[in-house]
């Protein structure tokens, strides 16, 4: 692909207002998720099967910005995850690594409040807090999934390398280790094997603000 340049790149291109209200990209296409497309992704499953019942709920939406797939070149795109939950839940995104693994992301809150689950296959994950005016850096070769921890739509800017792409069956397979559920005093963060054998020892982390 040929590199974008000054010459070539639409000015609505090179330079973008992100409209923080609307949760757009003015000029730019969303793709919106909805429950029925987040089949797997949620911990309980009855409670999925209800809340499909109750309505094919818009969970998320993704306005792509600029694509530049050329040797260097970044993309981008602006996320917003409603506000909901199914059961304990918190609304999230699919998810995924990049097909490329080595490439890195920057996440930039741009308003609600929400978060990061992040892991990799060396064993290692964390929950992240993303709020308005945050940043976020989603180091190589790490699956990342956002969530929305409040009660307003969460928006974030996501830059990427243009030659990223995106694999979500690897995470799919197992699903990510970590949930963020509500809890009495806010987001609590827990193993998703944990979660599904409660037990005393059960191990929940407070998700800090
Ligand atoms: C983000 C994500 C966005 C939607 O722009 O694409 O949050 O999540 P899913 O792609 O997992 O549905 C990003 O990480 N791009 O690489
Ligand atoms: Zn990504």
């Amino acid at each position: 692909m040929p590199r974008e340049g000054l010459r070539t790149l639409a000015p609505e291109l090179l330079r973008q207002r992100i409209d923080a209200v609307t949760g757009t990209l003015p000029g730019a296409k969303a793709v919106d998720r909805h429950l029925s497309d987040l089949r797997g992704c949620f911990a309980d499953e009855a409670a999925y099967e209800a809340a499909l019942e109750g309505g094919d709920e818009l969970v998320y939406s993704v306005t792509t910005g600029l694509e530049d797939e050329s040797e260097g070149g970044l993309s981008y795109g602006l996320g917003v995850v409603q506000p909901g939950r199914v059961g304990r839940e918190y609304y999230l995104t699919k998810g995924h690594y990049h097909a490329w693994r080595e490439a890195a992301e920057v996440y930039i809150g741009v308003s609600g409040a929400g978060g990061l689950v992040l892991e990799n296959d060396e064993g290692a994950e964390q929950f992240v807090p993303l709020g308005a005016g945050e940043l976020v850096y989603v180091p190589g070769a790490t699956a990342h999934r956002t969530v929305n921890t409040g009660d307003v739509p969460f928006s974030y800017v996501g830059i990427y390398p243009g030659q990223a792409g995106h694999d979500y069956a690897s995470i799919a397979e197992d699903n990510f280790r970590l949930v963020v559920l509500a809890g009495p005093d806010g987001p609590v963060v827990m193993n998703r094997s944990d979660l599904l054998d409660p037990s005393p020892t059960a191990t929940i982390r407070k998700a800090h603000a």
